[in-house]
């Protein structure tokens, strides 16, 4: 066991190999978080959906992730601790929503429903509905609570509740090549996060089993969240970090990743996307409201609708919504100085 109680099941000589030759500089700076090496990786892919293309290098630098999504319990005592309340607990701005139906400027949150038949996959509204009263207490509408779930990663968090969670805890949220780098867990340009390859005995992540959105054969034990640690870990000792849930990360969303850059000199180092202007849906002109990348997929994912239990996968999501299948994880990066080695709180 480790910190946190995770299952310690990654694979031994990958995780000793790393260390060995990146050891951690020196101990974690808050239980339950693990050592990424930091290098040098091929991110993105090739031969699944455009917004991973094209597959491009990139350099990272050593930092501290979260070895599991932020929990419902660990959500729990921030709250208790400041008083928070999150987006959905409020009702939307109508100036925001230009058009929205009256009923729906209410406080809720999005929540999954299986549909009872094969449906059109072209329209989402098909398996998801506005739920007045859902929230982080209700991930799956008001009449329906949380006992039992404390070790599930906390779900309807919008991108602002993830970052005041970050920053009460004295922690950051990923960027995006962070999030993929650690993701990888050494295994450079594998197509998931512990290989080439579904493994047809073991389910090695919480996704969907069957055709989605009305068959879940539930191979995995779970329909719906599991309690983070639930399934292996990758190369760096990190859980979840394929399926159960989509993660925020601090990147605005870009539709494409830039190329690599002819000279190798010129890779770039902790490349992060801080310009909000290409990240708007251009589906719906008339929703001004920002996007944030994704990474993960969640336990939703299906082969049949969204392959993206995948490293190089990502998604767009407005920074304003909240669902049942978003969480988020923190990182805490190393001092920039010529004596770094010393991990430190973000400032803000
Ligand atoms: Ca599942």
């Amino acid at each position: 066991m480790c910190d946190g109680g995770f299952i310690v099941t990654e694979p031994a000589d990958r995780r000793a190999d790393y260390l060995a030759r990146s050891p951690a500089p020196g101990p974690a700076p808050f239980p339950g978080m693990a050592w990424i090496p930091g290098g040098r990786f091929a991110m993105g892919a090739d031969g699944f959906y455009p917004e991973e293309r094209p597959v491009h290098t990139v350099q990272v630098s050593g930092f501290w992730m979260d070895v599991a999504p932020v929990t419902i319990e660990q959500f729990a005592a921030f709250v208790a601790a400041t008083g928070y309340r999150t987006m959905a607990e409020f009702a939307p701005e109508p100036s925001r929503y230009p058009g929205a139906q009256r009923e729906l400027l209410v406080p809720g949150a999005l929540v999954f429903r299986k549909t009872q038949t094969r449906v059109n996959l072209d329209d989402p509204a098909k398996w998801w509905a506005y739920v007045p009263g859902a929230d982080w207490r209700h991930p799956r509408g008001p009449n329906k609570g949380i006992s039992g779930m404390a070790r599930h990663p906390v779900v309807q968090v919008a991108y602002d509740d993830a970052e005041a969670f970050a920053r009460w805890v004295g922690k950051a949220l990923p960027t995006e090549a962070e999030w993929e780098f650690a993701a990888r867990g050494g295994l450079n340009g594998a197509v998931f996060v512990w290989g080439n390859t579904e493994s047809a005995s073991r389910p090695m992540a919480n996704t969907w089993q069957g055709e989605f959105p009305w068959h879940n054969k539930r191979t995995d034990g779970y329909e719906g969240t599991s309690p983070v640690g639930a399934f292996p870990a990758n190369g760096y000792g990190l859980y979840d970090m394929a399926g159960n849930v989509w993660e925020w990360t601090s990147d605005w969303y870009k539709p494409r990743h830039p190329e690599t850059p002819n000279k190798p000199c010129c890779t770039p180092t902790d490349p992060t996307v801080t310009s909000a202007g290409a990240s708007f849906d251009p589906s719906q002109p008339q929703i001004r409201i920002p996007r944030k990348v994704l990474k993960g997929g969640s336990h939703l994912c299906a082969p049949n609708y969204c392959f993206r239990y995948r490293p190089a996968a990502r998604s767009a999501e407005t920074i304003d919504t909240s669902t049942c299948h978003i969480g988020f994880r923190c990182v805490v990066r190393m001092a920039k100085t010529d004596d770094a080695h010393t991990a430190t709180a973000p400032t803000y």
